[in-house]
Order: structure tokens, then C-alpha cells, then sequence
């Protein structure tokens, strides 16, 4: 049944079946999980990040990180940094770049005069890394890239990537979201949605934003009432909501792109007065990343749903390095194990065993 002892029969009733169907969403999800589209679930097991036998050189690895915008981000840099770390045998030089992909590129070249074995980079947004990423190349540094991806003209600019589907992310909470409004008799109705974006241009939001987006298409009772940047963190997301609601009260849905984002929306929600949370009959807020704060706000029952975002991408990242270390080849895409979690089935148990 509904975690957290959520009252009223028929709200049971009505949140058993969205939790069969939320369920089929899920396992529909997990099963795809298998075979991720284009690339590859990442390598199982444990890595062994430890330089590999026979080498006694210390690896030298650069690593230019977006920022620290958010709890998520947080955790991706502790896990990279916690990787890659002296007693596993690396010598890692790190660079935050503030938010500003140029930083980001002086890195990068840095890296290179500093002749580092690999190159591990986040990048801010997708595209124009091509020239940076060939001089890497001419310079005979392997790139690995993390998280979101880049768009470039040559795919051989980059040696791997380890991060997430975020299409594929969206997808599932559109999924989600059909299932629920039908559930609670909310679909047949305008659905009046709230897109907050992220970072315009990076792949997370590119592909979330899709995902709604081609959600907002198939169903004609959707509509999209606002679409706005708050670029990943709290303040901008509770400065756009403020301003959407100062327009119009008519909100349904916020689907927000991070959990930073929803935390501001949620604010400024509460501010003008309106209830969230799909089992209260208020607004349904979505989010993802899945953090601890996050999750909750699940339990709050103020965030619906939140699609998980892994960023424990570090451990992957060794494993990469160490098999091209020893000449072995490696996959070109992976794709972290994700989930999703919702305000019917979210327990403080699940929280407590989250490792971020
Ligand atoms: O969702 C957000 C972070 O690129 C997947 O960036 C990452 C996103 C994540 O700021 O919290």
C-alpha cells in the first residue's frame, strides 16, 4: 500500500491502481534498463581504480567540472575526485569552472601543457568543444566525458562517455504523468504544465525538455502554459515560478528539471497560496536527480515524482582509464542504472540508503 500511512479510502483505492500502473511504468522502464538505446549500461561490479599491475607511474588526470550548482553536482564531483584519488594511484588536477564553458575550454588546454595522461570533462553545454577536444587529441590525451554529452563534428574527439539517458529520463516521467492524471481524474481536462528548464543547451535538459515536449504533442489536452530557464539551481526557479504565477494562477503541473529547481518552485507555490502534490489534489510537481532533499519532499508528498539521476559516475571512470591504461578497448557510450521514485511508494527507509 501507499507508504507513509496515506489516509482515506478512497484514496487508497484510487493511489493502489496508480501504483500498479506507476509500477508497469517502472518495470517497463527497468526491463528497457537492459538494453540501453545506443550505448551500454555501465560495467558492473566494483571497479578496481588501483593503477593496474606493472604500471608504478602515478596517472595524471585532469578533470574540468561545470560548477557547483547543485547537491547532485556535489556528489558527481565527490565521486570522480573520491575515484581518482592519490592512494588509488592517480594524480588528479581539478578545475571548477563556474558555470562558464570558456573556463571550461582554458582548462582543458592547461590539462594539456601540464601533459596529463587522460582528460576527464562535464561540459557545461554541448556544443563547441570541437577545437579544444582536437587539440587534445593532437596532443595523444585520451577524453573521457561525463554526465552531459557534446555534440561534435568528429565522435572520435572523445574516447568514452559515462552518464544518462535524459530522453529517456523525461520519458519516463511523461509516462508517469499520463498514468497518474488518468488515475485521479485529471485527464480529460486541460493540464495546464510549467516546463522550468535547465541549463539551456546542455544534454540534460535538451533531453528532458524533449521528452515533455513530445509528451505536450501527443496529448491534445496538454498544454504548455510557461517554458523558462532556471538553469539548475533554487533561486532562478523560484524567481521564474514567482513571475509565471504573478500571470496566471491556472497551474497544474511544474516540471522541473533538477530537484534544486523544485525546491524554488515549491517556494514560491506555496507562497501564492497553492497546495502541491498530486495526492492532496494540488499542484503536480515533478523533478529529478532523486537526492536525499529530494526524495523528501516525495515523502512530504510536495514532489510527486522524481526520476533518478545518478551521478556516481567516478568508480566508471577508473574502470575506463585503468582498460585503456592497459590497451583494452573500451565502450563508447554508457548509460548509469537509473530509477524513478513517487510520493505513493517513497518510504524514509528508501531515503536513508541513498548515497547522495
Ligand atoms: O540534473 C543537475 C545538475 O547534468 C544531470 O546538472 C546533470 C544535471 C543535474 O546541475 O542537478
Amino acid at each position: 500500500m501507499a507508504s507513509g500511512g496515506r489516509e482515506g479510502s478512497v484514496m487508497k483505492k484510487t493511489v493502489a491502481v496508480i501504483m500498479a500502473l506507476a509500477l508497469i511504468v517502472g518495470a517497463a522502464a527497468c526491463s528497457e534498463r537492459a538494453e540501453a538505446p545506443s550505448g551500454t549500461t555501465a560495467p558492473k561490479g566494483g571497479p578496481s581504480p588501483a593503477v593496474p599491475e606493472g604500471r608504478n607511474k602515478t596517472i595524471k588526470v585532469g578533470f574540468s567540472q561545470t560548477g557547483a550548482e547543485s547537491v547532485w553536482r556535489v556528489a558527481n564531483t565527490e565521486s570522480v575526485k573520491n575515484a581518482l584519488s592519490e592512494k588509488n594511484g592517480y594524480e588528479l588536477i581539478y578545475d571548477d569552472a563556474q558555470q562558464k564553458p570558456e573556463n571550461q575550454i582554458r582548462a582543458i588546454r592547461n590539462f594539456i601543457q601540464q601533459k596529463v595522461d587522460y582528460i576527464v570533462l562535464a561540459p557545461l553545454v554541448e556544443t563547441g568543444w570541437d577545437s579544444v577536444l582536437d587539440e587534445a587529441r593532437r596532443a595523444a590525451i585520451p577524453v573521457i566525458v561525463v554526465d552531459r554529452m557534446v555534440r561534435v563534428a568528429d565522435n572520435d574527439l572523445y574516447t568514452a562517455y559515462v552518464g544518462s539517458n535524459f530522453l529517456k529520463e523525461g520519458q519516463t516521467a511523461v509516462a508517469w504523468l499520463e498514468a497518474a492524471l488518468e488515475k485521479h481524474g485529471r485527464d480529460k481536462r486541460t493540464v495546464h504544465i510549467v516546463n522550468i528548464q535547465g541549463t539551456i543547451g546542455s544534454s540534460a535538459q535538451i533531453g528532458r525538455t524533449a521528452a515533455l515536449e513530445a509528451g505536450i504533442r501527443s496529448h491534445p489536452n496538454w498544454e504548455l502554459t510557461a517554458q523558462e530557464s532556471g538553469d539548475f539551481i533554487k533561486p532562478k526557479a523560484y524567481e521564474v515560478m514567482s513571475r509565471i504565477l504573478k500571470k496566471t494562477r491556472d497551474v497544474d503541473v511544474v516540471y522541473c528539471e533538477n530537484d534544486s529547481e523544485a525546491f524554488g518552485a515549491i517556494k514560491a507555490l506555496e507562497e501564492a497560496g497553492l497546495k502541491c502534490g498530486i495526492l492532496n489534489g494540488g499542484v503536480i510537481v515533478i523533478s529529478f536527480d532523486a537526492t536525499s532533499e529530494g526524495l523528501s519532499e516525495c515523502l512530504s508528498g510536495k514532489i510527486s515524482l522524481n526520476v533518478e539521476c545518478n551521478p556516481l559516475q567516478g568508480p566508471h571512470v577508473a574502470r575506463i582509464i585503468r582498460d585503456l591504461s592497459e590497451g583494452k578497448s573500451v565502450e563508447k557510450i554508457s548509460y548509469l542504472e537509473e530509477t524513478w521514485f513517487d510520493c505513493f511508494t517513497i518510504t524514509y527507509e528508501t531515503i536513508e540508503k541513498r548515497a547522495y
